[in-house]
């Protein structure tokens, strides 16, 4: 018997196999015989599920005898990925599954395309709140993500003549066997209505709208450890009476059920949208039940142990992934003000004690805010309380600037202008008691324009946490052949929990043989891949679009290597295929019409024969965390070609240089700590730096100047325009000479020789499949392992709470 009173689950193949058949009986109903894929599949889970189920309880009980500090990281995206996997490489099931899966004559393969990726996110902030939940367990951090259950996920892209057609992705549609319901757990959420004091002058709110939030979660196990935390999601329900029976019995079937709908519309689908200020009632209400269920249950939990409200910092560290979850500042006030009857100064200290922020972006119109006028309406007493804070922070402001009146209009968290606003990120600074960006030029920036005032007020605030992604589902899952060679020569696979033992592989930078099996894995990688020649150099392009992002600069270079193919048919280009993937927001037309003419240009080249041997565009649609984890260990070449000062960070470029993937990228986000790390001969740089862009669009940006002045430019843009690729994208052209807001047209040519200096250090193989590990070998830094233990240190300080097997 183990510390949580049960004989352990087996370990050996037979035991496992018993269990699995067990599943198949008890919990699927069904024999062996009748048995459908589906059905072996979810057992295939449960049993899986079983072994990290007892971890967890053994989890639960050490994190009780520890009564530890904890994270709490609220995040309104979690791009989980695939379970299955790495479900199995964590409970260190690997050999046992795949024995049981022969015994019933299942394929692994067949299990994974059975195995629903939750895609509860839009991109990088979701991918790396995955990373993160990850992260802090391996490294025994007590932790609990919390989220939201959306009914739908992100859209599922398909492309109709070329262009974006965005179809619902029904996650659940049979079942979702990782998840625990948890419906005893229920919160109940107010929305609307008014607020009244009583005779103790204390504040109540009446509400207009009552919604209950239902959580469930999935387990988080760690990797090399016995920790298993969890992610918490809350899906939104009518209450019991929300079903009107008496009209339900007169025949109106759709008024009957009307209140219930509304209710659960609330956590229905993923707010689809990374980059326009849309979005409004519904995406607010989603925040304000995300904050309210989570905030409720966690001091829910802290009652469990009985201490004093005043010890609750002591007790919680809540880190809010990016504004989404902001609200929770006003809410914690509200519970210890007017539900706890704290004093407010006293509210606030702890309020400001127990929350930290990361900021993910530096577009200004990347801000969120929020009119006053739906505040008031759907949360009328976070209203008043933001009012408050705001009256506050503003005295003092007056009284550190006196006289700077300017000043506190910037920093006021109301904008008054062309609308009166809620400034959420200033809601959030004011609030916490660490702020951080995601890379040091973020972080630099960020004190430096977007945030200024408040890093000139409250310097201590402010620091960065560069981003990091998950070595094992990365590299470990993600490129199979290349971790066994990394484990073969390293002599162990102790790499996977401890990213900076990959140095080890820089003794094998000389070794012919050793680069050799790299290059025939990279090789592999692209012929498993299955688009284009796999002795092609694999250029790939993977994010969600964004102007900012610059395919379009991308795809300049790919009409000019076009042309000069057609001109020089005989001539000796290197082959390359260029790939990209990513979705654009469903509202961002500008985005959506790069995409369109990536495509166009795509077929165009397709059907040249003269062009094909040496250049192909493949766009795969509805990239997701799977098709990453298929296209990442193929790539030959990482393009992270933002304008400089625009990219937060980025995580894509982590996994590629991981990947052995050499970067052409400019000095933006990580790309900067990425060529430092791995060294500026490994890493291909051009175009403007931070300080260079914002003198170029001080003194007045003339596109056209440059496509009068570059004749390759004006072909590529010439050719858009006259039609040449059906018609398509002359918007985009337009857009580019008339304007260029991020300045495509005026790092063209730098990219374009640098892109000839890729394809000259392609011609030697040796050097280039060396550079190539190097990448690897120096990529350690950007383990999300690094990443927490970070945050463990500088913002969270929280200990590990060590869990044993018995
Ligand atoms: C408010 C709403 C429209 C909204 C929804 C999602 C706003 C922003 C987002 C998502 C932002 C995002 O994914 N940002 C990215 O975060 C990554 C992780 O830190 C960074 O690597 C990346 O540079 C940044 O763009």
């Amino acid at each position: 018997r183990n510390g949580i009173g049960l004989r352990p689950l087996g370990s050996s193949a037979a035991e496992f196999e018993q269990d699995l058949l067990s599943n198949l009986y008890y919990r699927r109903g069904t024999t062996v015989e009748s048995a459908s894929a589906q059905d072996a599949y979810e057992s295939l889970v449960l049993t899986v599920r079983d072994r990290l189920a007892e971890r967890r309880a053994r989890t639960t009980a050490a994190h009780y005898a520890a009564n530890p500090r904890w994270v709490y990281y609220l995040s309104a995206e979690y791009l989980l990925g695939r379970q299955l996997e790495q479900n199995i490489l964590y409970s260190g099931t690997g050999e046992i599954a795949t024995a049981a899966m022969k015994a019933l004559g299942v394929s692994p393969e067949e299990m994974d395309e059975l195995d629903i990726e939750p895609g509860l996110g839009n991109g990088g902030l979701g991918r790396l709140a995955a990373c993160l939940v990850d992260a802090m367990a391996t490294l025994d951090i007590p932790a609990i993500g919390y989220g939201i259950r959306y009914d739908f996920g992100i859209f599922k892209q398909t492309f109709v003549d070329g262009a974006q057609v965005e179809k619902p992705d029904d996650w659940t549609f049979q079942g979702n066997p990782w998840e625990f319901p948890a419906p005893d757990d229920r919160q109940t959420v107010f929305f609307y209505g008014h607020t009244t004091r009583d005779e103790a002058g204390r504040t109540k709110w009446i509400p207009g709208e009552i919604v209950l939030g239902e959580p469930s979660h999935m387990l988080v196990p760690g990797y090399g450890t016995e920790t298993v935390n969890i992610v918490r999601l809350w899906r939104a329900r009518g209450s019991e009476s929300s079903f009107d029976l008496e009209r339900f019995s007169a025949g109106q079937y759709a008024e009957a059920v009307q209140e219930a709908v509304r209710a659960e519309n609330i956590s229905k689908v993923l707010y689809p949208d990374d980059s326009t200020e849309l979005g409004r009632e519904l995406r607010l209400k989603q925040q304000y039940f995300l904050v309210s269920c989570s905030l409720r249950d966690i001091l829910r939990r802290f009652r469990l142990w009985g201490g004093p409200l005043t010890d609750f910092p002591a007790k919680s560290v809540i880190q809010l992934n990016d504004t989404h979850p902001s609200l929770a500042i006003p809410e914690l006030m509200r519970l210890l003000v007017d539900e706890e009857g704290l004093g407010w100064d006293e509210a606030w200290l702890l309020t400001q004690r127990t929350f930290a922020y990361t900021c993910h972006t530096l577009l200004p119109e990347a801000l969120e805010t929020w009119p006053v006028a739906l505040f008031e309406r759907l949360l009328p007493r976070h209203l008043e309380i933001i009012y408050e804070i705001n009256q506050r922070l503003l005295d003092e402001v007056r009284s550190r600037y006196p006289g700077d009146i300017d000043r506190v209009r910037r920093m006021s968290l109301i904008q008054e202008a062309p609308e009166r606003r809620v400034r959420m990120a200033h809601l959030a600074v004011a609030g916490t008691s660490a702020v951080n960006g995601v890379a040091e030029l973020h972080s630099q920036l960020l004190a430096e324009t977007t945030l200024h005032d408040f890093a000139t007020m409250w310097p201590g605030k402010f620091r960065n946490v560069t981003n990091g992604v998950s070595p094992r589902r990365f590299l470990r899952i993600a490129n199979p052949a290349l971790s066994e060679l990394i484990t073969s020569a390293l002599g162990d696979s102790r790499w996977a929990g401890d990213l900076d033992r990959l140095r080890g592989l820089e003794r094998f930078a000389d070794d012919p043989a050793f680069l050799r099996s790299w290059r025939d894995i990279k090789r592999a990688n692209k012929a498993r891949l299955g688009l284009g020649d796999p002795d092609a150099l694999m250029d790939v392009m993977v994010k969600r679009f964004h102007e900012y992002k610059r395919q379009q600069l991308k795809l300049l270079h790919v009409i000019t290597q076009y042309h000069r193919i057609k001109d020089n048919p005989g001539g000796d280009h290197v082959p390359r295929t260029v790939l990209f993937a990513g979705k654009a927001a469903p509202a961002y037309h500008a985005a959506k019409s790069i995409i369109r003419l990536i495509n166009a240009v795509a077929a165009t080249i397709e059907a040249d024969p003269a062009v094909t041997p040496y250049l192909k565009v493949v766009f795969p649609p509805n990239y997701n965390v799977t098709l990453g984890e298929l296209i990442i260990p193929a790539a030959d070449l990482s393009e992270q070609i933002s304008l400089a000062g625009k990219e937060a960070s980025g995580t894509g470029n982590m996994k590629l240089a991981l990947n052995g993937a050499l970067t052409i990228g400019t000095l933006d986000g990580a790309n900067i700590e990425i060529r430092e790390r791995v060294g500026a001969e490994n890493f291909f740089l051009f175009g403007l730096d931070t300080p260079a862009a914002t003198e170029l669009k001080a003194s007045g940006y003339h596109p056209r100047s440059y496509y009068e002045r570059d004749p390759e430019l004006r072909a590529a843009l010439d050719a858009i325009m006259s039609g040449a690729f059906g018609g398509v994208g002359k918007e985009v052209a337009e857009s580019l000479l008339n304007w260029d807001e991020y300045l495509t047209l005026a790092d063209f040519r730098a990219y374009a020789e640098c892109q000839e200096a890729v394809d000259r250090a392609w011609q030697d193989q040796t050097a280039w499949t060396k550079a190539s590990l190097l990448n690897t070998a120096r990529a350690g830094y950007f383990s999300a392992d690094r990443t927490v233990s970070d945050y463990a240190s500088t913002i969270w300080h929280v200990e590990p709470v060590r869990v044993t097997r018995d």
